[in-house]
């Protein structure tokens, strides 16, 4: 197994001086962590960068270097691609799709030459250029070899918005995905300074009360399917109403049905307003989920997928995902 980047998008990054950075909307650990190590790593090489993003960073990612120099301001990103005059580049990372890039998706793809960074397995390869490996636990592990391909140096920042991109993808170096790729890039940015109970104590033990009072709310919807094979929870705008919280809070709850030792897959229904449901679906072992997903236009992972429906109330949508579930299941 090689790291090297795919050559057109490592000669497109090396080549090129201005550097539009952009990822998917909800932004995870890995979309915001590689964003941000990439800018870090890209201006230690005299390049001009923009980051991109549809919506100001979670306060869950506020420890992130860089995170203040973020832009969401369309006009910015217009003006910064006027200054380039054609020595311009754009980069998608972590984004499997390019409607992923939210509201602002069409006007953005059209900023070219753009290249695609990603692990997505769905990832249908849009832009110029593309980098898609869907064995590998993150992009924020790809942003490394990028930087090694470069020669370019990782500095401590860099390293740490890298290293928490990757343990937040990997679940902490829990899933499949997680390889001694994996491991020997984690130990190269320790070595650069990155301290790992800092970065597990910012993500993990970080949060505000209203968040585990969702959380017992959230919890207290379990409903159990299949034998206890199915696990599904969901949250409300009314309990996010009343625990201050937003949907962001919801981050890592479907891990506790998933960790039952019965359950194969976890669902999580989200209320994005009424009549909008956006699904989780976390499965262990070798049910495809990213299938289940697929039939509905979402996609994901096999292991880790999501789709959005609207006009369908959420135990309606439970009752679409159940028997598609169990038979992925069998299959
Ligand atoms: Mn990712």
């Amino acid at each position: 197994m090689t790291n090297k980047p795919e050559q057109a998008v490592f000669e497109a990054v090396r080549d090129k001086g201005h550097i539009l950075l952009a990822t998917h909307f909800n932004p995870d650990g890995d979309a915001l962590g590689s964003l941000l190590g990439l800018a870090e790593i890209l201006e230690g090489l005299g390049k001009r960068v923009l980051r991109y993003l549809e919506e100001p960073v979670s306060h869950l990612y506020r420890f992130l270097p860089g995170c203040g120099q973020i832009q969401t301001d369309m006009a910015k990103v217009r003006e910064f691609v006027a200054q380039a005059q054609g020595d311009f580049l754009t980069v998608c990372l972590d984004c499997g799709d390019a409607y992923r890039l939210g509201h602002n998706s069409a006007e953005l793809i059209g900023f070219r030459p753009l290249v695609v960074i990603d692990h997505h397995k769905g990832n249908n390869g849009f832009g110029d250029g593309a980098w898609i490996e869907p064995h590998r636990s993150s992009t924020g592990e790809m942003i490394f070899d990028l930087a090694v391909a470069l020669g370019a140096e990782v500095s401590s920042r860099a390293a740490e918005c890298l290293y928490a991109a990757i343990n937040t993808d990997t679940g902490s170096f829990r899933y499949e995905s997680t390889s001694s790729h994996t491991f020997a890039v984690a130990g190269e940015l320790v070595r650069r300074g990155v301290r790992p109970e800092l970065i597990a104590s910012s993500l993990y033990d970080n949060y505000s009360l209203g968040r585990l009072r969702l959380m017992q709310e959230v919890l207290a919807t379990l409903e159990m399917h299949d034998r206890d094979r199915v696990a599904v929870i969901r949250v409300t705008q009314k309990m996010l109403e009343r625990t201050f919280t937003t949907m962001e809070d919801t981050e890592y709850f479907i891990n506790f049905p998933r960790a039952v030792s019965s359950v194969r897959v976890a669902v999580f229904l989200k209320e994005i307003e009424a009549g909008h449901v956006s699904v989780s679906l976390r499965a262990k072992g070798q049910c495809d989920v990213s299938v289940v997903a697929g039939q509905f236009g979402g996609g994901g992972h096999r292991n880790a997928s999501g789709f959005r429906v609207k006009g369908q109330s959420m135990d309606a949508v439970r009752d679409l995902v159940l028997p598609l579930l169990r038979q992925e299941m069998q299959s």
